[in-house]
């Protein structure tokens, strides 16, 4: 049978099974280290489009966003030694999101091994810890078969970042080999047994709480676990960063429980006698350190589902465990039905206050980011995407934005700068007909600022906001309470962004005053560019909840 394949080379065979696995898009920076690849991607440049990115570490958060909007893995090239180090950023996030991804790395080739070879790395013990699964194809005809372990790696239980290295001489090599079919998702699915003990412990709930978090969901589950907790009356609120896996319109929801977290919520969740958590891992974002729930044995009845069999257990000892895939178990929930009426009573409670306590406030400044951000979700189409990245600025999105379903947003869980530009690149690459809005700090922005020649590249029109407040705005907050009136390396000189935004042959826009925004961003998105507009507020305005000189204020009383 041999003979009837064809013989191609190591990158040729390597193109033709991400084909085979369904990628359409990947994302990089070449190097000489995989020129084989290149010339195997240039044959099937109708089938996958490879986005030549400015910097890895852009490259690899929009693999990571792309994995993490599409539940299919994000394809990642990078050269060796600098291009994985620069890579890292996105593998790292992919990991603490439980982003299913796959990572290629140019690899010296096997007869230098071992020397230290130029820009040579061991990738095992370097990306050990971020990754499922790392690995070196060391026998050309043996790509496809790495290639199917590593998406079924990827996407199994809870999914993560996978990395192939890729020696020179594998790639060069020639061989005729078949194939392999696309992956399967394998997850887990719950007994009955468990189902029913899910039943006894919630029917004698009078304070039930259901949070819902992590990766591996779709948006079929997300409809159905909606129309299940509207259904039997439960509240339900979402972990650090996955706000998107319930309609925050819904009157069932609460919250979300993350970073700054609404503290009458927090008290609610603390006081929960039942609590259902579906895909969270129950993280110290989630967790508020740990606060909200007691490590190893909480006070509330803990029921913890997720699809990692390695994941139940290890912070918190569960009243009940269940390995399951997001999907398989609210199959299974839906057989369940109850009729409390105490719980929506409870439910409506946490609603009002969800509606308060997510209201915009007056803050320091002509400019007010908290109406923005309303505006911007009260306009936005519903399934507008909003990637956000990591910093203070974060904050108004996290309470002011309402998220209206499955994959409306991207952010990183691991707090990672940088990430919403690139992010936003990813999205509107993967779903061009949806609005995308990039939301991004002056410090998070420049991050990645350099793939504004990628965005431009490319012509993907979508409006990135750069709240500039000239400020490393979370770490000067940290250092004011921590050690007032000292204030040390976290003060930023920015460019003009506008300036910065046309340079690259993007659109730019300055907003200071709250009724500049909405004629602003009109401009930007009828501009059909890649736009940027920058919001410049008060720096003094630090969160949605407080201020800088109300933090310094306390500080100092409190060191007196
Ligand atoms: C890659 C990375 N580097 C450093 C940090 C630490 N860090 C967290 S927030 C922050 C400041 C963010 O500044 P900016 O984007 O301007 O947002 P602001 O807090 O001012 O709103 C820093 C330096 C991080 N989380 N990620
Ligand atoms: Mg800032």
């Amino acid at each position: 049978m041999k003979s009837d394949l064809k013989t191609r080379h190591g990158g040729r065979i390597l193109a033709d099974a991400l084909a085979a696995q369904g990628v359409r898009l990947a994302f990089g920076v070449p190097g000489e280290s995989y020129l084989p690849v290149l010339d195997g991607l240039h044959d099937l440049r109708e089938q996958i489009r490879f986005i030549v990115c400015r910097q890895e570490g852009g490259a690899s958060y929009m693999a990571e966003a792309y994995g993490k909007l599409t539940g299919e893995p994000g394809v990642l090239f990078v050269t060796r030694g600098p291009g994985a180090a620069n890579g890292a950023i996105g593998v790292h996030t992919g990991f603490q999101d439980s982003t299913p991804m796959v990572i290629f790395i140019g690899q010296v080739p096997n007869e230098f091994a071992e020397r230290e070879a130029f820009q040579e790395i061991d990738y095992r013990r370097m990306y050990g810890q971020m990754a499922k699964w790392v690995a070196q194809i060391d026998r050309v005809e043996r790509i496809p078969e790495y290639v199917s372990h590593a998406f079924h790696m990827a996407c199994a239980g809870r999914p993560g970042p996978v990395v192939l290295a890729l020696p020179e001489d594998t790639l060069f090599a020639e061989a005729a080999v078949a194939d392999v079919p696309k992956h399967h998702t394998v997850r887990p699915a719950p007994s009955p047994a468990e189902i029913d003990e899910v039943r006894r412990l919630l029917d004698r709930a009078q304070r039930p709480f259901v949070l819902l978090g992590g990766g591996g969901w779709d948006r079929d589950s997300c409809v159905r676990l909606q129309r299940w907790i509207e259904a039997n009356g439960l509240p339900v609120g979402t972990s650090f960063r996955c706000q998107d896996l319930f309609d925050n319109r819904s009157s069932n929801y609460a919250g979300d429980v993350g970073i700054g977290i609404n503290p009458q919520l927090a008290e609610r969740i603390k006081k929960a006698d039942v609590l259902l958590v579906i895909g969270a891992r129950l993280g110290e974002m989630t967790t508020s350190a740990y606060t909200l729930v007691e490590a190893p044995v909480p006070k509330q009845t803990l029921i913890h589902v997720h699809a990692g069999a390695e994941e139940l257990g290890r912070v918190y000892r569960p009243a009940l465990a269940i390995n399951a895939g997001n999907a398989q178990f609210v199959q299974a929930l839906e057989r369940l039905k109850f009729d409390k009426p105490a719980w929506r009573s409870d439910m409506q409670a946490l609603r009002e206050n969800y509606l308060e306590w997510t209201t915009p406030r007056p803050m320091p400044g002509e400019l007010q980011y908290g109406e923005v951000i309303k505006w911007l979700s009260d306009r936005l189409p519903d399934d507008a995407i909003v990637a956000g990245g990591a910093g203070n600025f974060a904050g108004w999105l996290h309470r002011h934005f309402r998220y209206k379903g499955f994959r409306t947003q991207l952010g990183p869980t691991n707090g990672s700068m940088g990430y919403g530009f690139p992010a936003a690149i990813a999205a509107k690459l993967a779903e061009p007909k949806r609005a995308v809005i990039a939301v991004c700090g002056d410090g998070d922005f420049l991050m990645n600022g350099q793939e504004l020649a990628t965005a431009v590249q490319y012509g993907i029109p979508f409006v990135t906001l750069v709240v500039n407040n000239g400020l490393y705005g979370t770490i000067r907050m940290h250092q004011e309470r921590e050690y007032p009136g000292r204030v040390y390396g976290t003060s930023l000189q920015n460019p003009d962004f506008p300036t910065y935004a046309r340079a690259f042959g993007a659109h730019g826009e300055v907003v200071t005053k709250t009724a500049e925004f909405a004629p602003a961003f009109e401009r930007a998105s009828a501009s059909g560019k890649p736009a940027l507009i920058e919001l410049r507020i008060d720096p003094d305005a630090i969160s949605p909840a407080t201020t800088l000189s109300a933090i310094r204020e306390k500080a100092l009383k409190s060191a007196r």
